[in-house]
């Protein structure tokens, strides 16, 4: 098997749960990836995902309501243009991941496979929760690649993590009904304290385990954010059947 990254970094990702790849794309890509997604908001290309659907707290209350059709998530982006396509099978990125894994590997597409935006103003914040808790597979191992198309901090909603919560036993009474952390329950005070924001300039890419608890605030800048997600597991971890994570389908990668 090849290696992209370092035993170092393998030992990183295993313990903290996540990895930052600084420069993966370069600053013409990043910008035509940019202009992609601007036409594709531009022109409200389905298939979309409002913030008034997703529903966190201070979303637009509908569709119809002001803000209501700010969008949230450019869904299907593997199928929606050739240049998403051609960062989802970046070989480099199949590399990191069989690495991770141990093994070959697949892109899910029922999961993430979208550009994240978030939208000054009516774009919300999203609590500590882990990507598991609504996907279905034989083991929680999936890496999620977060692809920055542009900076990220905390005032324009960048993502936060708990350095290795991918490792910590969470107890029911610890989570809410959609499995988000609670945040009036006592012992997630010192989870919340260990929050840390990894610093993300446009083309990083960001590697995290589908374990790990993260969390974002809302865009308080001028300007719309804009992430790629995308979901990987080792050819061996397979959805379970029946499931909506085996009805999406997935890509087989490195062959
Ligand atoms: O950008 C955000 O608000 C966080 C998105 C996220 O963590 C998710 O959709 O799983």
């Amino acid at each position: 098997m090849s290696a992209f990254l370092s035993p170092a970094q393998v030992r990183q990702f295993r313990q903290d749960g996540y990895l930052v790849l600084p420069g993966m794309l370069s600053p013409e890509s990043c910008a035509h990836l940019r202009s992609v997604v601007q036409e594709h908001l531009r022109r409200a290309v389905p298939p979309l995902e409002y913030e008034a659907e997703v529903g966190y707290p201070g979303a637009p209350s509908s569709l119809d309501a002001p803000g209501g059709r700010t969008v949230r998530r450019l869904q299907g982006a593997w199928q929606r243009d050739d240049a998403l396509r051609a960062w989802a099978e970046d070989p480099r990125i199949v590399t990191c991941i069989e690495q991770l894994t141990e093994e070959p590997v697949a892109l899910t597409l029922a999961h993430h496979n979208c550009v994240m935006t978030k939208h000054p103003r009516y774009g919300t914040a999203t609590g500590w929760h882990r990507d598991i808790r609504y996907w279905r597979f034989a083991r929680n191992e999936l890496v999620t690649v977060w692809l920055a198309l542009g900076d990220e901090h905390p005032e324009n909603g960048a993502l936060k993590v708990i350095p290795g919560s991918h490792r910590f036993d969470i107890k029911p009474e610890q989570l809410d009904a959609l499995d988000f952390l609670r945040p009036d329950a006592p012992e997630n005070a010192p989870l919340f304290a260990q929050g840390f924001t990894p610093s993300l300039r446009a083309g990083d890419a960001l590697l995290f385990h589908s374990g790990l608890f993260h969390a974002a605030g809302p865009n308080l800048a001028d300007e719309v954010k804009m992430s790629v997600a995308f979901a990987y597991r080792g050819r061996s971890n397979l959805p379970l059947a029946g499931s909506r994570s085996a009805a999406g389908g997935d890509v087989l990668l490195g062959d």
